[in-house]
């Protein structure tokens, strides 16, 4: 009897304790598109561990790739966010670009020559205005991290001239820009989700795709028969790491410096391994026998001359103030 007294004591201070755990210990769905074997995925998975260890474990992120909360439309991510049906995410500017505009700014070919104007944007007025886009649509940016310089592959020839691509059927992110600048470039432009782009590369459904080379070799894009790579660093889509309001709101001032400085070192984190492996990349991608082109600058000028009326036509969209901000970043010198 008093053995039977002890024992639902113990379970019902088992019980207690439970409760309070959950109580206290809170899980938020983080959504990225690609997995932790990439830079991006794993930029989200740094920042979840951060969070983890600096909150002791009361605060866990879980990371959702393959755009699977949004059932692999990646265009979806930003709106499913903002519902409450995703948390927490770190996304790409392209995909977002459809509900934040402004985001285009980092689509539009050739603005950006190199890692520097990429910064002096992220990290100058052109940041911060891009950032007060994101949270007038309801949502919280914390962080800058990257999926980096996007390069052409196809399975046709090198590429080195826009007369080149005339007719490559190429597989583009589902933002209406891209249109726009394959388009003007003479190819023949399919949108689709990333999720989509394999196996249309597999069958020959299209013959190229653009990608940062983090992509093109952690995918093994060159095994569906991509041979040929232009290293044209046209654009580059950084990546926002960012919380839905309503979650935002209900957190503690301290829980929201944990989680807005994790991101910020997690991001810090994942942009110097991006960078730093690049060139080890284009050595392992040289050695599977994929042909890389490199342009002469005269080369590269003749894709921005053919691609200028893009900047022309989406200038308006992404707005003057944030424009000015970042043509005057990248005329830094
Ligand atoms: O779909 C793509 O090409 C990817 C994975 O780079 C993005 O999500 C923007």
């Amino acid at each position: 009897m008093k053995l039977k007294r002890l024992f639902s004591a113990l379970a019902a201070g088992a019980a207690l304790t439970a409760l309070c755990a959950t109580a206290q210990a809170r899980e938020y769905s983080v959504s990225t598109v690609l997995s932790d074997a990439f830079p991006w995925g794993q930029a989200a998975q740094k920042w979840a561990d951060l969070v983890n260890e600096r909150s002791e474990g009361r605060i866990t992120l879980r990371v959702y790739p393959n755009a699977q909360l949004v059932a692999g439309d990646q265009t979806k991510e930003f709106s499913a966010m903002r519902s409450g049906l995703i948390d927490m995410a770190v996304g790409s500017t392209i995909n977002w670009s459809p509900q934040v505009p402004e985001l285009n700014l980092f689509s539009l070919p050739f603005l950006m020559k190199n890692d520097a104007d990429l910064d002096a944007i992220t990290q100058g007025e052109a940041g911060k205005l891009a950032f007060a886009a994101i949270e007038q649509r309801g949502i919280v940016p914390l962080a800058w991290g990257e999926n980096g310089f996007r390069q052409l592959s196809n399975s046709a020839k090198p590429v080195r001239s826009p007369a080149d691509m005339a007719g490559l059927k190429i597989r583009v992110v589902g933002s209406p820009l891209f249109q726009d600048t394959f388009t003007a470039l003479g190819a023949n432009p399919t949108q689709m989700s990333w999720a989509d782009a394999k196996p249309a590369l597999t069958t020959g459904a299209v013959d190229g795709q653009e990608n940062p080379l983090s992509v093109f070799d952690v995918a093994r894009v060159d095994q569906v028969g991509q041979k040929y790579l232009t290293l044209w660093d046209y654009m580059a889509d950084p990546l926002v790491f960012a919380v839905n309001q309503r979650v935002w709101k209900s957190l503690p001032e301290e829980d929201r410096e944990l989680l807005s400085q994790a991101a910020i070192d997690a991001g810090k984190w994942e942009i110097e391994l991006s960078r730093g492996a690049q060139a080890q990349r284009l050595a392992d991608v040289r050695e599977r026998g994929v042909e890389v082109i490199e342009l002469t600058d005269a080369e590269r000028a003749a894709f921005v001359e053919a691609t200028a009326s893009v900047q022309d036509k989406w200038a308006p969209r992404i707005g003057d103030a944030l424009m000015e901000a970042a043509r005057k970043a990248v005329a830094q010198p």
